[in-house]
């Protein structure tokens, strides 16, 4: 217990229940319970944006490797997911390129594994080149390709959960990764009717409520926490504007919560709130604007058949 005080998780907790406003990082959802309920989010009905860029990758990827030619020699793919969508897209690149690299990126050992074995048995002549460790580690190491440009990929609606300022922070050192030529494709979330994003991010069977309720528990594991869940509410909403969609832990009465491993108690007022998670969303004009601020030119926009969400491929 004293161990996890110290912890990134154990600090981050301590300021974030201190804090004025009580704000812990989406970050700390994904222990591996988390992970799943996420893989579990990412297939129900509400929650379109895995099925729409899905769709995308299934129609289109032969336009977006006609866009990106033929010199593409290594594929990035910063955070990688179950590698479903990367898999077709690696398939239809190794088709015009068949000296390809790949090279997934993720801070979870579990992750680049699950993804190492998939891409072994399913593409076997693409080398794989995986780093385990977190982004900004990669993209300092910048280990450029002797030849032919590279394809850095970051889907899913990731850039979502950054701050527009965080956003165009990141997009930037990625510009600053690449070489003159060398694309990104980064997944968004467009703006949209705002019930189907109240019903993406509050769905019926409420599994995004437990995603969120596990970290109560992950705090009462780790840091031996007496967080009540039932003492909770998840509530998920969409702010205009912030342009995104906001997740909260709501205390549903005034209450003391006593972490051990952190030596403190947290008090909660009535409706008192923890923050865990932002989600923008974004128009065609934020998109170009995201670009410009990062020095990147705007390609070519991939978008589903229903112009929910958009792959954006962009060249430096
Ligand atoms: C990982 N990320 C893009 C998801 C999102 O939509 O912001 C996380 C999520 N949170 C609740 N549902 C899904």
């Amino acid at each position: 217990m004293a161990a996890a005080a110290n912890s990134e998780f154990g600090l981050a907790v301590e300021r974030g229940l201190k804090a004025d406003q009580k704000a812990i990082s989406s970050r700390y959802l994904y222990d591996s319970r988390g992970s799943a309920l996420f893989v579990e989010i990412t297939q129900l009905d509400e929650y379109y944006l895995s099925r729409c860029e899905d769709e995308i990758f299934r129609d289109q990827a032969h336009r977006i490797v006609n866009a990106i030619g033929s010199e593409i020699a290594e594929v990035v793919e910063l955070g990688c997911g179950d590698g479903f969508k990367t898999e077709r897209l690696l398939q239809a690149i190794h088709g015009v390129q068949s000296q390809l690299k790949f090279v997934p990126v993720d801070i979870s050992e579990d992750a680049i594994q699950t993804i190492e074995e998939r891409m072994t048995d399913a593409l076997p002549n693409i080398r794989l080149d995986s780093f385990t460790g977190d982004y900004d580690h990669f993209l300092q190491r910048n280990a450029k390709p002797t030849s032919g440009a590279r394809l850095v990929l970051f889907l899913g609606s990731n850039i979502g959960n950054f701050t527009h300022t965080e956003a165009s922070r990141f997009v930037r050192q990625i510009h600053q990764y690449c070489n003159t030529g060398d694309y990104l494709l980064l997944g968004l979330d467009l703006k949209k009717d705002i019930d189907l994003l109240h019903a993406a991010y509050n769905d019926n069977r409420g599994v995004t409520a437990e995603f969120n309720f596990n970290l109560l528990e992950r705090m009462n594991r780790e840091l031996g926490a007496d967080f009540d869940r039932d003492k909770f509410r998840h509530h998920g909403y969409y702010n205009a504007q912030l342009g995104a969609m906001q997740s909260y832990l709501v205390s549903t009465e005034a209450q003391s919560v006593a972490v051990e491993a952190l030596d403190m108690v947290a008090h909660f007022d009535c409706l008192e709130a923890i923050h865990l998670e932002d989600s923008h969303k974004y128009s065609l004009q934020d998109i170009h604007r995201l670009a410009a601020q990062s020095g990147f030119r705007v390609q070519e926009l991939f978008s589903d058949s229903r112009g929910y969400f958009v792959d954006a491929l962009l060249q430096k």
